[in-house]
């Protein structure tokens, strides 16, 4: 097989290049999904793809799919991608990498004049954040049967604007209907988001799987009143029993050393006046783990500590889960070609799961899939300090193009 390799040039100018769609003056990203810093990185990467002679189809959630032809066009693609939207204070390389890498692996392979023998595909999966409109993994969710598209359209951000309404905003409601589109394999390359690679200063890890999420939305109602006539023995505040239930998840997720987390990001108070008594507090709550068992239990201490806290304080309690995705375990065939990709190109590698989601999580439902992960500055992540050097970016791509062309050679050969 041709010893290609990707330019690392290259690839570290198309991420500067992009970085400049919903910069911060940080130095980060705030390109939410959806918005027009969405649509201006989706327009580059449709000129890029069409540039080096792929078709690009979009479909009903806005799913972007950059098409080269192999020899065997009747074959279903194999795909690489990630996505390009941020959270809202983002980092230059989460989603962007995968997706980066994927077209800086398809231009080596077009620049080489090298033919696969499936079609190759690169994915930008619409809003794997999950942080405008939740849950994360909506598109590629709807795409490999988790979640309906109604549903999925219908989903509302923190302004009450519809996903659907906004996807026909920015002009990327494709025709296709999102899941109608078979894939032989997908492989991800993306970064770590945690600190075990760059800890055990390894090059490469071979994702073998991804943890367990829970996500809910909860909201507590009480007494809006005078902060200054209300006795303390009087009050219904729904902000105290929020406090006290941020604690329990602590507590719930500390329960379970050392893989469990818990976590609360979004609060909203109202009125949230400074003399008047919260009356209504909404929140969302994040659990992960790598087994269900614990996620169940996780679930059931964070159940018990809503009543246990809040009945005593007079407050109404909505809980509603709205993403419960199982622990998944990646194809051995994909994460084979991963681990010989890497040790084509010398690098060192460790074999681990994943901590955060991605759209492979949900991918590998219905497509045999692996991911590729490359090390990030002190393990920090979803902040705009974020960063990979030029030279782990390039090494994740080259071990995704060598994966892929391992896959694909694979893949022919069981079909011919
Ligand atoms: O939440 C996640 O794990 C992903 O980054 N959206
Ligand atoms: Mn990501
Ligand atoms: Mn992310």
């Amino acid at each position: 097989m041709r010893n290609l390799k990707i330019d690392a040039e290259r690839l570290w100018g198309d991420l500067m290049e992009t970085a400049a769609f919903g910069a911060t003056p940080k130095g980060g990203l705030a390109r939410l999904t959806l918005t027009d810093e969405d649509r201006k990185v989706r327009d580059w990467f449709r000129t890029q793809a069409e540039a080096l002679g792929c078709t690009v189809t979009v479909d009903d959630m806005g799913i972007m799919f950059a098409r080269r032809k192999g020899q065997r066009d009747d074959l279903a693609p194999i795909a690489m991608g990630s996505h390009l939207d941020t959270q809202p204070t983002g980092g230059r390389f989460d989603g962007v990498l995968g997706v980066l890498g994927a077209l800086e692996a398809l231009r080596t392979m077009v620049n080489a004049g090298y033919e696969t023998v499936a079609p190759i595909e690169v994915v930008n999966w619409t809003n794997e954040e999950g942080s405008r409109f939740a849950p994360a993994v909506i598109a590629s969710g709807v795409f490999s049967g988790v979640f309906t598209r109604d549903w999925a359209i219908a989903q509302k951000d923190r302004s009450g604007i519809a996903f659907g309404d906004e996807l026909k905003r920015i002009g990327y409601a494709g025709s296709e209907r999102c899941g109608a589109h078979p894939l032989s394999a997908y492989f991800e390359l993306h970064i770590e988001q945690g600190p075990i690679l760059e800890a055990e200063n390894t090059e490469i890890g071979i994702v073998t799987g991804v943890q367990g999420v829970r996500w809910y939305e909860v909201a507590l109602k009480g007494q809006e009143s005078h902060t200054g006539a209300t006795p303390m023995t009087m009050r219904k505040n729904a902000l105290l029993g929020a406090a006290r239930l941020v604690d329990r998840i602590e507590t719930i997720a500390r329960a379970h050393p050392p893989h469990a987390v818990g976590t609360v990001g979004l609060v909203e108070v109202k009125p949230n006046s400074r003399n008047v008594v919260p009356g209504e507090v909404f929140f969302t709550v994040d659990f992960r783990h790598p087994d269900a068992a614990v996620l169940a239990d996780m679930e059931a201490a964070f159940c018990h500590a809503l009543d246990e806290v809040c009945v005593p304080l007079g407050l109404s309690v909505a809980c509603e889960k709205i993403w419960d995705e199982a622990p998944v375990h990646f194809d051995k065939d994909c994460i084979a070609a991963v681990r010989a990709s890497a040790a084509t190109s010398g690098y060192s590698t460790r074999e681990m799961f994943s901590g955060a989601s991605h759209d492979a999580a949900v991918v590998a439902r219905v497509a045999p899939t692996a991911m590729i992960f490359v090390p990030c500055r002190d393990g920090i992540s979803h902040n705009e300090v974020e960063f990979s050097s030029k030279e782990q970016c390039a090494a994740g791509a080259q071990v995704l193009l060598q994966a892929v062309m391992d896959y694909d050679r694979r893949l022919a050969e069981q079909k011919r």
